[in-house]
């Protein structure tokens, strides 16, 4: 059974795991959240797990040898397994360490890896459509070394130019950075391909996978990623923890990025022996609370089922862009309705999206405006700023035409 044959979502019923979603922005205002992209809501589920962990076994993981320690370190390393588990990597909780957001995921490996291998004649190659975590991040590792970053192009209708692709990487190509989902366009990435791409070159290859994980099964494996990087914030999960999957092998080659407690195993006044994976790429005390609740966030998900909620946001997104493609005024930037993952970034023809957003918030919808961390992405699409919608699984129809309805005030309230 594949994807498209999803059983539909009980939207009501799960709308009850998230009471956040009952209130109201002002008098008689119910909230419509759609600015999932950003950050999703947190079921009772994942807040009554943190909140246990906090009343009754809160304490530090991996030191102490009492009880509430030990009932810590074990709940706080399983949930490194689970999260394995969830995206398919066999080697478990060696593969995966956490860090405090995809952002910072990316950043381990731009400065334990590439600040060492990357040089001169060297090429890291991303696409126009990253988010600055990428960009900025092997922006900088590439002016410290000397390396070169190189674009793969945006084609008009939002999707990776393949050909391009081809001719950008080639045997100077060490890396290859790609966002498996837009977060702007919403334009699902074809990183297998990508991947075959980048090995055929023997270049490694990374996957912000920051919009993918919420709302699609992701196997790692499967896509032969060799890191592969997402944030607890955006899946249900709390903020200040995020993943940073990497291949055995490569995790155990590169040097750790942060250094002190807890990633070492042995330390003299001279030298420093690393602890084993993952811990060695967890320096300090780690989210505890936060790697706990993402645990639950992942049974959560998982108890709904990704392949539904994939389903789900397909729908939902198709309504939109056909709803808000309605009118000739409103440009929506990406691929077609029937074809991105549950957001849409648009233009409404003559208000700035700040105006847009700010009608939008005064309907109780909120969204985002601006550049979602992509700008050169959006020099690119010939726009400053956008307003995007995101939707995830406990939004449905009636919230798409309260947005269609908001977006209708904005155009008569801007009419010149
Ligand atoms: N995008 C958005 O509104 P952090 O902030 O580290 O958890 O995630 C960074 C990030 C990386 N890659 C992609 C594709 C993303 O979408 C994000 C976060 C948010 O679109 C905030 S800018």
């Amino acid at each position: 059974m594949g994807v498209q044959d999803a059983e539909p979502l009980d939207v009501e019923r799960i709308r009850e795991d998230f009471p956040i979603l009952d209130r109201e922005v002002g008098e008689g205002t119910d909230l419509v959240y759609l600015d999932n992209g950003a950050t999703s809501q947190t079921p009772e589920s994942v807040v009554e797990t943190m909140s246990e962990y906090y009343r009754t076994y809160n304490a530090n993981v991996h030191r102490g040898i009492h009880r509430l320690s030990q009932e810590a370190s074990i709940a706080y390393e399983d949930a490194h397994d689970r999260v394995a588990e969830f995206i398919g990597a066999s080697g478990g909780r060696e593969e995966v360490a956490f860090t405090k957001n995809t952002t910072e995921s990316m950043n381990v490996v731009a400065y334990a890896w590439g600040l060492s291998e990357l040089g001169p004649g060297d090429e890291v190659v991303l696409t126009q459509m990253e988010h600055h975590a990428a960009l900025v991040t092997w922006q900088q590792i590439a002016k410290k070394t000397g390396a070169e970053v190189k674009f793969i192009r945006v084609t008009d209708d939002g999707y990776l130019d393949l050909d391009h692709a081809r001719e950008l990487i080639t045997d100077d190509t060490e890396m290859v950075s790609v966002v498996h989902v837009s977060n702007t366009l919403g334009t699902v990435n074809p990183v297998s391909e990508l991947a075959d791409l980048a090995h055929d070159h023997d270049a490694l290859f990374f996957v912000d996978g920051a919009q993918a994980v919420p709302n699609r099964p992701v196997d790692v494996e499967a896509i032969d990623a060799d890191f592969y990087a997402f944030s607890g914030h955006k899946m249900c999960g709390p903020t200040g923890v995020g993943v940073l999957y990497g291949k055995r092998h490569l995790l155990e080659e590169m040097d750790p990025y942060l250094f002190g407690g807890m990633m070492i195993k042995k330390v003299t006044f001279e030298e420093s022996k690393w602890n084993d994976l993952p811990w060695k790429f967890e320096a300090g005390t780690p989210p505890i609370a936060e790697g706990i609740g993402l645990h639950a966030a992942v049974d959560y998900l998982e108890s709904i089922g990704m392949d539904r909620i994939q389903r789900h946001e397909e729908r939902i997104v198709e309504y939109a862009y056909d709803r808000l493609t309605d009118h000739d005024d409103v440009t929506v930037f990406g691929p077609p309705g029937d074809d991105r993952v549950g957001l849409v970034s648009f233009d409404l023809d003559g208000v700035h999206p700040h105006d847009v957003s700010q009608i939008l918030d005064e309907h109780g919808v909120a969204v985002r405006a601006g550049d979602h961390c992509t700008q050169p992405l959006h020099d690119v699409l010939g726009v400053s700023a956008t307003t995007r919608a995101s939707f995830y699984l406990y939004n449905t129809r009636e919230e798409v035409d309260a947005l269609v309805e908001a977006v209708d005030a904005a155009r008569e309230l801007f009419a010149v």
